[in-house]
């Protein structure tokens, strides 16, 4: 990057587990490595970023302060105090939130401190409207701070269609999908990893989530069920939730204990996919479905809902199977197909490793997230070339 195109940005994001604070920190450091100056501004340091040093990328803490006549120490206003110092004392020219409660709300405030100098792009990735947004007591506040931003994005073209009808707003909503580093996310050789887990003859189903009323996990457990009694099967779960007592109960009465493994959270989510065969994503909402582009990147085809934006990655037909929410039937045959059939199960591998390439690569997504800062400063875009040789 030429000399005085590079530009300092702040980005605010859950930095615990979850598809957000995945894209806002992945996306972090994919910009400081392009060249710009990124200071993230979280309650903890986000858990992709790791603790190493890396050129470019700065940690800036978020203190609550714990005095005793506070029933409910205030977080937002110690994070949007702690954005308006840190885009002071670092000149930030961006603030980049990700997920609308509090994170755009706090930087409003911190853009009152700091003045207009300061350009706020807000992030939506999904439940900060298809849940939050929907709660009366919030709706006007979220309303106020996306129309305040200076740019928002959605991460699929559903989830601006749902922004503009819950919200009832018609702002300019840019389009960003997530995406995947190709660098990391590729078929990984499993041939040593899959022995502890299922025999040869054994296809892996998997589920990877947080285990929230939302993801219908209960519906992975039918689907298994169905398909365990056609194809000779194990499935795995990832990561853990609040429905995760439930899951083992329901596993335990329908006798299906000894096939099923609960690998709870895991950090190396590119080898851990690459163990499966599908992987299931039957959720009630889903905005994009960043686990099923993970998958797809891997070379592993998704059976799941109609859901939200994830008939915008997954292709009906042709890198996974879609069928409407709760269909666990459906979808179960759908799996059936997919697994007993090797070269339709070539043909999805083939055309999803294709896709997470061509559509959903760092660079591609990155160089939107760039043009729209760019934009909101007035400042003329840098040519980025080679793009289309990059994302092969
Ligand atoms: O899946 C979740 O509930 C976590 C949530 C989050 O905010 O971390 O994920 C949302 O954002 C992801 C990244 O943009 C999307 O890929 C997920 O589809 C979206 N989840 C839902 O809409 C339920």
């Amino acid at each position: 990057m030429e000399q005085g195109q590079s530009l300092k940005i702040g980005i605010t994001c859950y930095p615990s587990l979850g598809g957000s604070g995945v894209v806002a920190t992945e996306l972090g450091k994919i910009l400081a490595e392009k060249g710009h100056q990124v200071h993230f501004i979280t309650h903890s340091i986000p858990f992709r970023l790791g603790t190493t040093f890396q050129k470019n990328i700065f940690y800036h803490e978020v203190e609550v302060s714990d005095y005793y006549v506070f029933r409910y120490p205030p977080y937002d206003l110690s994070l949007a105090t702690k954005m308006a110092q840190v885009a002071k004392m670092q000149n930030l020219d961006i603030l980049h939130v990700h997920y609308a409660v509090p994170h755009a709300v706090c930087a409003f405030l911190a853009k009152q401190m700091v003045g207009e100098k300061l350009k706020v792009v807000t992030t939506l990735h999904g439940t900060d409207i298809t849940v939050l947004a929907q709660d009366e007591s919030l709706k006007d506040l979220i309303r106020l701070a996306i129309n305040e931003s200076d740019a928002v994005t959605a991460v699929s073209n559903d989830l601006i269609k749902e922004t503009r009808d819950v919200l009832d707003i018609s702002r300019d909503i840019d389009l960003t999908y997530n995406f995947v580093d190709k660098r990391v996310y590729y078929p990984r050789d499993t041939s040593t990893l899959r022995e502890d887990f299922a025999n040869p003859d054994e296809k892996i189903l998997m589920h990877i989530s947080n285990f929230r009323p939302v993801k219908r996990v209960s519906d992975v457990v039918d689907i298994f069920a169905k398909v365990n009694k056609m194809v000779p099967s194990k499935l795995l779960f990832v990561g853990e939730g609040p429905e995760l007592p439930k899951i083992q109960c329901k596993i335990n009465e329908l006798g299906l204990g000894d096939k099923v493994h609960f690998l709870g959270k895991q950090d190396e989510i590119a080898q851990v996919i690459s163990l499966a065969d599908v992987l299931l994503l039957p959720s009630e909402k889903e905005s994009f479905g960043l686990v099923a582009l993970e998958a797809m990147a891997c070379g592993v085809p998704t059976v799941g809902s109609e859901a939200g934006g994830i008939p915008e990655l997954v292709i009906h037909g042709e890198t996974g199977f879609l069928a409407p929410i709760g269909a666990v039937d459906q979808m179960a045959d759908y799996t059936i197909r997919l697994l007993s059939d090797p070269a339709l199960s070539e043909k999805f591998i083939n055309a999803s490793l294709k896709r997470a390439r061509e559509n959903f690569c760092d660079e591609l997504i990155t160089k939107q997230y760039e043009e729209i800062y760019y934009r909101v400063l007035g400042r003329e875009v840098p040519s980025f070339d080679h793009l289309d040789k990059l994302c092969r």
